[in-house]
């Protein structure tokens, strides 16, 4: 990670994602690479594979310390797409750049598609359907991936109709809880939980959640947070453009970060890595202050 010598104060975390250890210390950034042709902030940005290796590389050396690859837009209304395009649309990219050393994550609820994704290179699977479908546990398992398991309620297409919840954090953090434990027993040794930020979620539960982060990450598993351009800030901002909600990521994920996130899932890698730079050093070296 790139904080200088200032991180040995940090909450440290691991993860198995195949032969690879991945060991940091406090929250690091997972950069998106969308490969998709209908993503919410950044479709058909990387249109040929070459373009969506570079910019996978740029990330990396931003300062991320894993890229999600994601062939599948699972925006709010977004449809869903087939096996074999999604197939086609992450499977080079994703060797490409594990191939030359990225820590590769494969952002799909298709058992499939992660199985061969896992097989060229990736290392964890990022599941927002939440381990719904009974093969990605296995498939994980089979390949010693690691998961993320992300809180969705309902399906993209119809989502943010009109999400209800009578205790949102509760409900969340017990579904987190339950599919984390049966990913453990299918034999997935290392396994991160995520919110959802977004997924089935109005603002008020967004920002509930958020403000729970400290609570999700008092168990046993590192929390993933993507708050990342979403619409919520738009919501709190009049901002419509979602290329223009940076300022507002970065809040929400420092926010997060300070109670906290081990995982930070952004689009604009290197104004995080700024950001978060910049509350490390306050945080480790600033700290003593408090106390006089
Ligand atoms: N959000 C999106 C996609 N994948 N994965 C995790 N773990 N957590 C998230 O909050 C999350 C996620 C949606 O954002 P994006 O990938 O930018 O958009 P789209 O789904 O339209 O491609």
């Amino acid at each position: 990670m790139t904080w200088g010598d200032t991180h040995e104060l940090r909450l440290g975390h691991a993860l198995q994602g195949g032969r690879r250890l991945l060991e940091w210390q406090g929250p690091a950034l997972v950069g998106v690479l969308n490969v998709t042709p209908d993503s919410f902030s950044d479709a058909g940005h990387h249109a040929g594979s070459a373009q969506a290796v570079a910019a996978g590389l740029r990330l990396r050396d931003e300062g991320a310390l894993i890229v999600d690859v994601g062939g599948e837009s699972t925006r709010p209304g977004a449809t869903g797409v087939d096996e074999d395009e999604e197939l086609r649309r992450v499977l080079g990219v994703v060797e490409a750049l594990a191939g030359e050393g990225v820590v590769v994550s494969i952002d799909t609820r298709k058992p499939r598609v992660a199985a061969a994704a896992l097989k060229v290179g990736a290392a964890i699977v990022n599941d927002v359907g939440g381990l719904a479908n009974p093969d990605m546990a296995r498939a994980c398992a089979d390949a010693g991936a690691a998961v993320i398991v992300v809180h969705m309620q309902g399906e993209p297409r119809t989502m943010q109709a009109d999400p209800e919840y009578h205790d949102v954090v509760s409900q969340v953090e017990r579904f987190l809880l339950e599919r984390a434990r049966a990913a453990m027993e299918a034999g997935v040794s290392s396994v991160v939980i995520d919110p959802g930020i977004g997924f089935g979620k109005n603002l008020g539960h967004n920002l509930t959640l958020l403000g729970a982060t400290g609570r999700l990450a008092a168990h046993a598993y590192p929390v993933m947070v993507g708050a990342s351009r979403k619409s919520f800030i738009g919501q709190i901002t009049s901002e419509e453009v979602a290329t223009q909600r940076v300022p507002g990521s970065v809040a929400a994920h420092l926010w997060a970060a300070a109670n906290g996130a081990a995982l930070l899932r952004v689009h604009d890698v290197a104004a995080h890595a700024q950001a978060l730079a910049v509350w490390g050093a306050i945080e480790t070296v600033g700290s003593g202050g408090r106390k006089t």
